[in-house]
């Protein structure tokens, strides 16, 4: 299933830089990620049926800005 897929990012740790409500409905849906402690981020995650739960996340493993890998779901990478 697409929805239980991994992805491989820089570190193990998850230190949420951005948190944001873009609808305005009292939820997160926008997570932005450092997983490997350098302040810089490179995991990005969008709740896009406002349920909570991450539907799409995007790697930037070398932090260019460019995607390097997207996946359906969380990534394996839940928000805490
Ligand atoms: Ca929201
Ligand atoms: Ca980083
Ligand atoms: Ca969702």
């Amino acid at each position: 299933m697409s929805e239980n897929e991994t992805g491989e990012t820089r570190g193990d740790e998850r230190i949420d830089l951005i948190v944001a409500d873009t609808n305005n409905d009292g939820k997160a849906d926008l997570w932005v990620v450092d997983t490997d402690g350098d302040g810089k981020a490179d995991l990005f995650q969008f709740d896009h049926d406002g349920d909570g739960k991450v539907d799409l996340s995007i790697i930037d493993r070398t932090q260019d800005g460019e995607p390097d890998e997207v996946i359906n779901g969380d990534a394996g990478l839940p928000p805490a």
